[in-house]
């Protein structure tokens, strides 16, 4: 069977993304990781494993949607039929979403629809929570509340601050987000 081509976006450490290189799943091909951020620690990972990188600095642009542009350029040059946000930080614009419909994946830091957008870890904290999580989700144009294919859950302790959380957390992101991506590669999934 023909391997899934898949583009990854990220904007730092890209543990997730390390993840899904050592998963070695055998439905899928990794074409290509881009980052908005030249120097994002996980462009090594990607580099270690010989995956093409390139760097679109959002910095460089004179807009949002000059930068959406030129990025929806350089993913379709690798022509994937998966693109995934791994710890990608900028939000995307309803036209570069409508054109990955249904084959755009997030990993998100929280249960949703509980706790969407930035800080999590630190927002569960505050709230007293005692449970927290991680959900793959679909992207759709409004942020962070697009159809959830898998959450994990896991305790808050009481000695917890937010890098113990977040570590946590980040444990089984690295378990759910190659899940949600082999069921994708099997045709398992639809929006
Ligand atoms: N874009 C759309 N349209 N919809 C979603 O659901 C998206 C998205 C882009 C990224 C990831 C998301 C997350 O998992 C994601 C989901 C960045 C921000 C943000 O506020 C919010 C949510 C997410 C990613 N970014 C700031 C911005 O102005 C910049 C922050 C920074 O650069 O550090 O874009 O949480
Ligand atoms: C992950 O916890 C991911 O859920 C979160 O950032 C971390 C990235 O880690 N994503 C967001 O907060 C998106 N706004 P990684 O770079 O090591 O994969």
């Amino acid at each position: 069977m023909a391997k899934l081509p898949l583009v990854a976006l990220i904007s730092g450490r890209g543990s997730n993304l390390k993840a899904i290189i050592d998963a070695a799943d055998p439905l899928i091909e990794i074409r290509a990781v881009i980052s908005n951020r030249p120097q994002a620690p996980g462009l090594l990972y990607a580099q270690q494993a010989g995956i093409a990188t390139q760097i679109i600095d959002h910095k460089t642009f004179k807009s949002r949607l000059e930068f959406d542009t030129a990025l929806q350029t350089a993913i379709d040059h690798y022509q994937p039929k998966l693109v995934i946000l791994a710890g990608f930080m900028r939000i995307l614009s309803p036209d570069f979403i409508k054109h990955y419909r249904g084959c755009l994946l997030n990993i998100h830091p929280s249960l949703l629809p509980a706790f969407k957008g930035l800080h999590t870890h630190q927002r569960v904290l505050q709230s007293n929570m005692k449970e927290h999580g991680t959900s793959v989700h679909f992207v759709t144009e409004e942020l962070d509340s697009g159809p959830v294919i898998i959450q994990a859950r896991v305790p808050v302790l009481p000695d917890d601050d937010e890098d113990s959380l977040a570590a946590r957390v980040l444990q089984e992101e690295h378990r759910i987000y190659p899940q949600a991506i082999h069921w994708f590669a099997q045709g398992r999934l639809k929006t």
